[in-house]
């Protein structure tokens, strides 16, 4: 008899969290490749402008939230209704339009394949393109300094491990504690650590960087604080694996 749960796709959910993105949304949902996702979740994270009207309009899953909680919060509602609807495979892709929706497919394929659980879209894998994209130059620094050192950390060899363009496995998702990370940008680190602390196998596929005018992206006053909340989850981890300080995010 045939294997029938070898032929069954995958079931795939983009999960996109918002903050004011009218400018954009409609372009990047119209640019997700439908054949090979299953749902679209929009949370909303309190947007002040035409967001939620906009997402309303459009065929996929909303959820609002009556105020606003953060990146990281946002992330926890959109993985925790992304598990609830029965996905196989999440990928967050940002709703502002700085990470191209058509690369969907290369993004699942390493989870697909079985070879992978979490996948890093990565966009400092192509010298010098991050730069030519129009990262700015002390966030292109920062972050090759940070993930020189998380490479360290974490026992990887990845270009960037800083990108918002992410896919995860379910099985991933159901393991690590991500309910207990920080409400803010610093949550991407920490589900980092916890990935690798908890053995799952991260791999990267190279992204674009796009900086436009109509994109978001955090000032140099959060990305200080993102950088040191980042050091601050990577020193957390190795106290933790040496028995120096638990940690409950590192506990099953
Ligand atoms: N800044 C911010 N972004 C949020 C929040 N909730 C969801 N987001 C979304 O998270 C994404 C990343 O934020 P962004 O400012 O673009 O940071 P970047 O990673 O530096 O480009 C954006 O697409 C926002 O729409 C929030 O509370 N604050
Ligand atoms: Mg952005």
């Amino acid at each position: 008899m045939p294997d029938k749960t070898a032929e069954t796709p995958p079931r795939v959910i983009v999960v996109m969290p918002a903050r004011n993105a009218a400018r954009t949304l409609e372009r990047t949902f119209s640019g997700i490749p439908r054949e090979v996702v299953d749902e679209i979740i929009l949370v909303d994270d309190a947007s002040t402008d035409t967001t939620v009207d906009l997402a309303r309009a459009l065929p996929l899953h909303l959820i609002w939230h009556p105020h606003n909680v953060g990146y990281g919060g946002n992330q926890k509602t959109c993985y925790l209704e992304a598990l609830q609807r029965g996905t196989d495979i999440v990928v967050m892709l940002h709703p502002d339009g700085q990470y191209e929706p058509g690369l969907i497919p290369d993004m699942i394929a390493p989870i697909v394949r079985g070879e992978a659980d979490l996948v890093l879209g990565s966009r400092l894998a192509e010298p010098g393109a991050a730069l030519r994209g129009g990262m700015p130059l002390y966030k292109y620094v920062a972050n090759r300094v940070l993930t020189a050192i998380e490479n360290q950390i974490l026992h990887t060899d990845l270009s960037e491990l800083h990108t918002g363009y992410r896919a995860y496995s379910r099985k991933l998702l159901m393991s690590i504690p991500f309910l207990r990370n920080a409400l803010d940008f610093s949550f991407d680190s920490e589900v980092l650590m916890q990935a690798s602390h908890f053995g799952f196998r991260i791999v990267e596929v190279p992204v674009r960087t796009i900086y436009d005018e109509d994109a978001s992206s955090i000032g140099l006053g959060a990305s200080v604080v993102y950088g040191l909340r980042t050091l601050k989850a990577a020193g957390r981890l190795v106290l933790h694996r040496n028995n120096l300080w638990r940690c409950r995010k590192f506990m099953p």
